[in-house]
């Protein structure tokens, strides 16, 4: 079912590499046709063409955008006392981890006088999109909402789409889950129009105002992958997230039921997820087959996971040692990476591209999910070569605050004098000089 990539003996460049590794894509640029013009018309009319393109799209047009607060309530209400208390694990320990990920201000004394300090400024206003359909996480409602409240967002805002099902407003678990959050300010409104609203704001039917956000994260289907992009000069984006990817590294010392049933956990998400094994064992390769295909069989979303796992984004990579499978994990750069070899805390501190990395036996991915504490919102597609998951970091800007005395500014002014003469920017050395009295 897993289609086999020797590398065994090849000495590749990296850009072979990278064109040999299992790896699909979604091409964001065949939907901006059909997303421009609905981004296009919310820009100008606001809620009432989002709830126009609701209508059209989501077959239900909802009495008000902002959900009324009794309509949460419920949904938290009506939520099996199981789930509540897992998601308030989650939410447990994913504060745990976010609080320690604070920035202090740091202020940094240049030269007596002189100091430049940087300070970490909360965004004003975010908005965190929620997925309906087939993917109703209430985990990525948690994994999207505590670091923004650690991070001390003040003002924050869940949009996901309306449901004809549950009379217009989103799944009632995603209700549940902002309300067990502290999140009381819900839009009912999904899809490119969902990312649109939040970006430009506009007037509810009851003529309240809905706050424009500076920033949007959660993920997405194409649409609103696009829109997102489409928005982004209006506003800030966490990333444009593909479909969900879990690579293993793993030597013969890995027990190939637990490696076949972490490769189908991602593979369940979505026909289009990517699971990627990275071995310098046939052994094990054959062995994770053979679980491969006995628990696929099994599994609840069986077509789903066999698509999934017999796409191109899947494989089985072979190479000749863990070295080696290092220098491949790193040039694919998996949004979840799991090391499965003997001293697997050691090999994990040598990776340098991965979105999240999950050590040893005892670390599947799924506990990342939900529980372990970390974020499940991670860079696909490679994307981890060059940015990071969500994290309290996501939703802070840092700010330098430069203070200079006189005497400070004395001391460097000729060098800033040179550099702008250098520069042909006169005007810049003028911009000191004028301080000491020297310009006519
Ligand atoms: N693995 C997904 C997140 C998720 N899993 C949500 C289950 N629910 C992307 O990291
Ligand atoms: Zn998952």
């Amino acid at each position: 079912m897993l289609a086999r990539t020797d590398l065994r003996g090849a000495d590749v460049t990296l850009s072979q590499l990278r064109r040999a590794l299992p790896r699909g894509g979604t091409d964001i640029n065949s939907v901006l046709p059909v997303v421009t013009p609905v981004v296009e018309a919310v820009a100008e009319h606001g809620a009432d063409a989002a709830l126009d393109y609701t209508e059209k799209f989501d077959k239900i047009r909802p009495a008000s955008v902002r959900v009324p607060l009794t309509v949460i309530e419920q949904a938290r209400a009506g939520l099996d006392p199981q789930v509540v208390a897992a998601l308030e694990e989650a939410i447990r320990r994913a504060r745990k981890v976010h609080a320690d990920q604070r920035r202090q201000t740091t202020v940094t004394q240049v030269t007596p006088g002189g100091t430049v300090a940087e300070k970490w400024i909360p965004v004003r206003r975010v908005g965190l999109y929620v997925p309906g359909g087939n993917a109703v996480y209430p985990s990525s409602v948690v994994m999207n909402v505590v670091p923004a409240q650690e991070a001390g967002v003040g003002s924050l805002v869940v949009a996901s789409p309306a449901q004809a099902d549950f009379g217009g407003w989103p799944h009632p678990t995603i209700l549940a889950a902002c309300s067990l959050l502290g999140v009381d300010e819900v839009w009912s409104v999904g899809g490119a129009q969902g990312v649109a609203l939040l970006a430009y704001g506009g007037t509810d039917t009851d003529g309240a105002d809905l706050n424009p956000v500076d920033l949007i994260t959660g993920p997405g289907n194409i649409y609103v992958t696009a829109a997102k992009r489409l928005v982004r000069s209006v506003v800030g984006i966490d990333s444009e997230a593909g479909p969900t990817e879990i690579a293993i590294l793993a030597d013969d010392s890995a027990d190939p039921a637990v490696i076949a049933a972490d490769l189908i956990s991602q593979a369940e998400h979505d026909v289009l997820a990517a699971s990627v094994l990275v071995t310098d064992s046939v052994e094990l390769a054959d062995a994770v087959d053979v679980a491969v295909a006995a628990q696929a069989a099994t599994t609840k979303h069986t077509e789903r996971v066999r698509t999934a796992l017999g796409g191109p984004q899947s494989g089985i990579v072979l190479v000749d040692d863990v070295e080696s499978g290092l220098r491949v994990v790193d040039a694919y750069a998996a949004e979840h990476l799991e090391i499965q070899t003997r001293d697997a805390a050691a090999i994990a501190e040598r990776v340098t591209s991965a979105g999240a990395i999950f050590v040893g036996t005892y670390s599947p991915v799924s506990l990342g999910d939900y529980c372990a504490g970390s974020n499940h919102v991670l860079p696909t597609s490679g994307s981890a070569r060059y940015s990071s998951g969500l994290s309290v970091q996501t939703f802070l800007r840092g700010v330098h605050i430069i203070d200079y005395d006189r005497t400070a500014l004395a001391e460097v002014a000729g060098h800033v004098v040179t550099l702008a003469n250098a520069e042909d920017l006169p005007a810049h050395g003028d911009a000191v000089t004028v301080r000491f009295g020297d310009v006519s």
